[in-house]
């Protein structure tokens, strides 16, 4: 299939088995308007579907990761428009379908939704000059694509409450030490090569096995831990029945590198 032209993202394959997606909105410091998150949707439903790619990197600019959702589009919306049009609804679609591994590399600002889509990475990876907020409670709203949910999960009740009841920001230094971000760089380029190596990394082992890691890993956060660790179980059972596991394990017994089929 021939690759879709984008208004507002730059989507390639710079490395084996590695989608990108940057988004490109420069002006705008990459707020994210709807024909914005539709497109995001197009570009990651297509790496979903092709085959070849083990892992995805959504990155922005170094200035601006995302700067939230399109307030200007947002101003002068009624209730009765957000409802009756399920407003922001496909912003839920980006994580729910997606089963590869997404890792969100992020420089500059990641406010409100911009935060919010960042975290929808199963990994983050920020820039020295990241910046993390949701600063909704300055317009009169509350976060709405998951960042009350998502943040504290991530740091905590009372860090979350304390960013998102003052709208202030987390550095970059902040958000490594309080574990919202799996590593901090040293510079904006080594950020998204690191994902770009880290997403290559996870593209060169089985499929089967990268699927089944990155829902037992999802699983946790909704299920107590009992529950979680028979989920686990009966998945690692399940993992004895494809071929990826005869082959990686067999390879060992060998010291080969295994060749992994996907099966
Ligand atoms: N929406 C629309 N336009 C924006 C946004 C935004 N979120 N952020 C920046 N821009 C525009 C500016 O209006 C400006 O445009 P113009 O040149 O036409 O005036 C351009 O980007 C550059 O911005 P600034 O001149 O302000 O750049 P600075 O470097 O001075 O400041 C800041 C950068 C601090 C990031 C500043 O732009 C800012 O505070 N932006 C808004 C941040 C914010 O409040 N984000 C949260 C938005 S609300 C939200 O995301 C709710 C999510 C709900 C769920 C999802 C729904 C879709």
């Amino acid at each position: 299939a021939s690759a879709p032209q984008y208004e507002h993202l730059i989507v390639s394959t710079p490395k084996p088995g590695v989608g990108f997606i940057q988004l490109n909105r420069p002006r705008a410091l990459n707020a994210l308007c709807t024909p914005l998150i539709i497109e995001l949707n197009q570009a990651l439903r297509q790496f979903q579907a092709e085959k070849s790619v083990g892992a995805i990197v959504l990155t922005g600019s170094s200035k601006a990761f995302a700067a939230g959702a399109d307030i200007k589009e947002m101003k002068d919306l009624t209730f009765s428009r957000a409802y009756g049009d399920d407003f922001i609804e496909s912003w839920s679609d980006l994580v729910t379908f997606l089963k590869k591994p997404l890792i969100t590399a992020i420089n500059g600002y990641a406010l409100g939704g911009g935060c919010e889509l960042a975290m929808m990475g199963d990994i983050l990876y920020a820039g020295p000059k990241a910046v993390f907020g949701q600063p909704e409670i300055k317009l009169g709203i509350i976060p709405g694509a998951g960042g009350s949910q998502r943040l504290t999960k991530a740091i905590g009740k009372s860090r979350a409450m304390e960013t998102i009841l003052t709208g202030e920001n987390i550095s970059a230094k902040q958000a490594g030490e309080w574990g919202l971000v799996a590593k901090v760089f040293d510079t904006p380029d080594e950020c998204v090569n690191g994902a770009l190596a880290t997403a290559e990394k996870i593209a060169s082992y089985g499929q089967i096995a990268v699927k089944a890691c990155k829902e037992v890993v999802n699983k946790s956060q909704e299920l107590g831990i009992r529950e979680g660790v028979e989920y686990e179980r009966r998945v690692f059972h399940g993992l004895f029945g494809s071929q990826d596991q005869k082959i990686g394990m067999s390879a060992f017994a060998v010291k080969m590198k295994p060749e992994w089929k996907n099966e």
